[in-house]
């Protein structure tokens, strides 16, 4: 009888927690840009899944022109950059234990071995990796302590340094990470994600005032490394041939985002085309640090595989 009751206790729980995920989904069209307009959605990055792009932000919570309040990470899924699917909440920067700041800077999400491993970074305890079975999570902490530390960043000597994390797994299996405030590291990950393999490097451009943000893709076999540059922050870029560089400065890919001193970007191929993925100050008139939102627009390339100067727009894309 108790094995009765227990099953039918677990089945309701089952099913009351499956409704209340659905019902916490919530499904809403892109109207041009700002994308996301109830909630704000700093720091974009996104990858895709068939026919699925999945997009992960950083969420301001502070009032305008006041410091950064970030407590969490969102993720919205599309298959058409129009009709958006928000899910759940799923994952905070309290699930870092080691973490003590409170604030839940710049992260990017990516598979690997039918998991999805989504590497976040704080404003000084370091950059941390979540996993999950599922891109929209429930992500928890895979390690329990910091993947990098500001330690690691042997060139940088300010509490911040240790942010932004990029991920790439390139085209012979090797997984690796760039991140960096004021200047641009770089470190091999181990098979399982969740170890650094070898020595973390340091990347240096010719020419480039890096800031932070960097954002790592390949097109036609060249390495490219965008990246948030002066302040405020516009996006300029630079292109190898190997992934360690030397990369070559090609200038600038994005201005200043209206009433936006950071610039933060994401750069992926969706159903053929590309995409420029970046937070502007769009949705508040009067200025924000702290109250950002993702936009889309187009990215081109030239035949030369230079990149065309992205032309931000309100129209956004269809
Ligand atoms: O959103 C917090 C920080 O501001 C990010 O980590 C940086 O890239 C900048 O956007």
């Amino acid at each position: 009888m108790d094995k009765v009751f227990n099953f039918i206790l677990f089945f309701l729980f089952t099913c009351s927690s499956l409704v209340a995920q659905q019902d916490s989904l919530y499904g809403f069209k892109a109207n041009g840009n700002p994308i996301i307009t109830h909630k704000f959605t700093p720091d974009p990055a996104a990858f895709v899944e068939g026919d699925t792009l999945w997009l992960f932000t950083g969420h301001d919570e502070g009032k305008k022109n006041s410091s950064l309040v970030m407590k969490n990470w969102l993720v919205f899924s599309t298959t058409d950059l129009v009709n958006w699917t928000e899910y759940p909440v799923p994952l905070k920067v309290s699930d870092f234990s080691w973490d003590k700041t409170g604030r839940a800077y710049a992260a990017q999400a990516i598979k690997r071995n039918g998991k999805y491993y989504w590497y976040i970074s704080t404003d000084g305890s370091g950059i941390g990796v979540a996993v999950s079975e599922y891109p929209q999570g429930p992500y928890a902490d895979a390690i329990g302590k910091p993947l990098l530390t500001p330690d690691d960043c042997f060139a940088s000597d300010h509490y911040w340094s240790c942010i932004d994390p990029s991920l790439i797994i390139d085209d012979d299996g090797q997984a690796w990470i760039f991140w960096g405030n004021g200047e641009c590291y770089y470190a091999r990950l181990k098979e399982n994600m969740v170890e650094i393999e070898g020595p973390v490097k340091q990347l240096k451009i010719d020419g480039a005032d890096y800031t932070e943000a960097p954002w790592i893709h390949k097109y036609n076999g060249k390495y490219y490394l965008s990246f948030a540059e002066g302040y405020p922050e516009r996006t300029a870029y630079a292109i190898a041939d190997r992934i360690e560089g030397p990369y070559v400065y090609k200038g600038i890919l994005n201005e200043i985002p209206g009433n936006a001193d950071t610039n933060h970007q994401a750069i992926v191929e969706f159903k053929n085309e590309w995409y420029f993925i970046y937070h502007n100050g769009g949705q508040q008139p009067n200025g924000s640090l702290s109250t950002r939102s993702t936009c889309i627009d187009r990215l081109y390339y030239a035949e030369d595989g230079t990149i065309r100067k992205v032309l931000m727009t309100s129209d956004g894309v269809q």
